[in-house]
């Protein structure tokens, strides 16, 4: 990805899911805190960067997205799931030089297959895939596009010739996944969209992971963990992707892409 669509990228992520002065969202500090700088509240100083990645407040509700996805769910999701991903990653990070200091994208980007960084790939994966995956959702209610529009829906319709079509390819993509993971509707090197499933909480970023050809930016991620919809669906994860569509975001779906698309 060149610079400028990376810079992009993510300053379209991390600005639609930070709330709050503080919040960096995907973004690591990296300042020391310097000794006249202290207040009162800081007795230790800091010399050396610390990981400091934040779990994104929701934009809604934690029942907004009733009854496609229940209150209970967003809260364990979001709350427990989500906020471990986070706290795991920072922990993982201190322990690995080469990657603190990273902004989310580029560790995604930039993580191994090797034991040593499983822990960064499970848990930056997992702090990547779900603020992507918050942000493309909301209430049917508050959703301005309803379909694709625009140059989304001309790519769309060139890839895959349909809406309807695209839909039913994520759903067996989700479907086809054994076990946890997450289906995606991403862009490629070519600005090409194209539609792929990725395992636990890999995702298309991860070059040293997923194959040449699954490789690009996500647009669209859908979460097929069992966390992700068990209390309400059981094991009718079909159900789950049935419903999910009444949620997509387009609107972000589309910022999302021409950010990709540059
Ligand atoms: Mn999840």
């Amino acid at each position: 990805m060149k610079r400028k669509d990376f810079i992009k990228n993510t300053a379209l992520l991390a600005g639609s899911i930070v709330v709050g002065a503080g919040a960096t969202g995907c973004r690591p500090s990296q300042q020391a805190v310097k000794k006249d700088n202290l207040n009162a509240n800081v007795s230790k100083v800091e010399d050396k960067p610390k990981p400091a990645f934040v779990l994104p407040a929701l934009e809604y509700p934690v029942d907004a997205l009733v009854p496609y996805i229940d209150k209970q769910t967003m809260e364990i999701h979001h709350g427990k799931h989500h906020a471990a991903y986070v706290a795991n990653l920072n922990k993982a990070l201190e322990a690995n030089a080469g990657l603190l200091g990273k902004n989310l994208t580029d560790l995604c980007a930039a993580v191994g297959a090797g034991a040593d960084q499983s822990a960064i790939r499970n848990n930056g994966g997992g702090h990547y895939n779900h603020s992507l995956f918050w942000t493309i959702l909301a209430n049917p209610n508050t959703i301005e596009q309803k379909i694709p529009t625009g140059k989304l829906l001309s790519a769309i319709n060139e890839a895959f010739s349909s809406v309807e079509n695209l839909q039913k390819l994520l759903k067996d993509a989700a479907l086809s996944q054994f076990g946890s993971g997450w289906a995606w509707l991403s862009v490629d090197k070519n600005k090409k969209l194209f539609v792929s499933a990725t395992a636990n909480q890999d995702n298309p970023l991860m070059k040293n992971i997923i194959a040449a050809d699954k490789q690009g930016t996500p647009i669209l991620g859908i979460d097929v963990w069992e966390h992700a919809y068990y209390l309400n669906y059981q094991n009718k994860r079909k159900d789950y992707l049935e419903a999910i569509f009444n949620l997509i975001k387009w609107e972000q779906v589309d910022k999302l892409f021409a950010a990709a698309i540059g």
